[in-house]
């Protein structure tokens, strides 16, 4: 069975503070125009991508905070998103701030949905690395607050088979952490999708300025390699308010080649062929886990999050 699929970063540029959902939605519709006549099956777009990048404000006013958020999926303003995709047969990763009701409470995540060819969600993962701190830290030139506005997901890193293939998601700095890569690794993944909204700033003021983007592709390529695995990530990136957010959005393979990558920092959307069928080398060959990993040893990583050195002379 030939397994070969189109798909593609669907890059968005800033989205100011301004700017309606229905704006951004018509954006992203143009996208999807351009994926359909490049034959493209799934698409992939930005963490948070329905409005400005808002972890970075401080914002104390609950009726505010939530108006960030989606309270249903498809909303009012996202149903026509839906449809549009759904009439090319085109299939989504969307990032979304997610109010989610539960037993009397509100509870608020950063949440990535796929979306099949048909407009169905066949899968929620929910931002489990949250960067930064909940509350604002006076001095810093720009502001990390995940923490304050969301929970930390609650529903680990599963995969899903879709597009005849294994798909995975994550979010933005997870990509960062090998174990987000290794945990899906382990349950045969063949496809990681992420969307990312990484600033160039540097809220310490400490980082030279290429490092950004060498981190970025660095891990992406990493994981891949490690993982056998193809990476889809879609970047918000330009301008946005004032604070410049990392382009790059990139398609590795599972050599950990980038295959496709931006050109621009605005709307793009960069697509690629990719085989699932190439991810089978690695798997069976350098990584081929069952046959080489070696779990006694690996006990650390799961009974231990920060790191302790040995005392002084051991
Ligand atoms: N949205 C993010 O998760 N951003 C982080 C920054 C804050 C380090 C990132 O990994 O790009």
């Amino acid at each position: 069975m030939d397994r070969i699929l189109s798909v593609g970063a669907a890059q968005l540029g800033p989205v100011s503070i301004g700017d309606s959902r229905a704006d951004v939605v018509a954006r992203m519709i143009a996208l999807l125009g351009e994926a359909r006549s490049f034959g493209c099956r799934l698409v992939v777009f930005p963490e948070l991508a329905l409005t400005t990048f808002f972890p970075r404000l401080y914002i104390t006013d609950e009726r505010e905070i939530d108006s960030f958020f989606e309270t249903e999926m498809p909303g009012p303003e996202t149903k026509v998103l839906f449809e549009a995709a759904a009439d090319s047969g085109i299939g989504f990763y969307l990032g979304y701030a997610e109010l989610c009701p539960d037993r009397g409470r509100s509870r608020r995540f950063n949440t990535a949905i796929l979306v099949d060819g048909g407009g169905r969600i066949v899968g929620k993962y929910r931002k489990v690395h949250l960067p930064g701190n909940p509350e604002y830290v006076p001095g810093r030139p720009v502001q990390e607050m995940e923490k304050r506005y969301f929970e930390v997901g609650d529903r680990g890193f599963p995969v899903w088979r879709a597009w005849n293939a294994v798909v995975g998601m994550c979010l933005c700095n997870d990509r960062r952490w090998p174990e987000v890569y290794r945990v899906m690794g382990l349950q045969g993944v063949e496809m990681i999708l992420v969307g990312y909204n990484t600033k160039l700033i540097d809220r310490d003021g400490a980082e030279p300025g290429h490092y950004p983007m060498f981190h970025h592709r660095l891990v992406l390529q990493a994981g891949a390699y490690q993982n056998a695995t193809f990476v889809v990530a879609a970047a918000k990136a330009g301008n946005e308010d004032g604070i410049p957010l990392l382009a790059g959005s990139c398609i590795v393979a599972p050599s950990g080649e980038i295959v496709a990558q931006s050109q621009t920092e605005g709307d793009e959307l960069i697509p690629a062929r990719v085989n699932p069928d190439d991810c089978a080398l690695g798997k069976r060959t350098v990584f081929d886990f069952a046959a080489h990993r070696r779990t006694e040893a690996y006990g650390l990583i799961c009974s231990r999050a920060g790191a302790i050195a040995p005392p002084d002379g051991s």
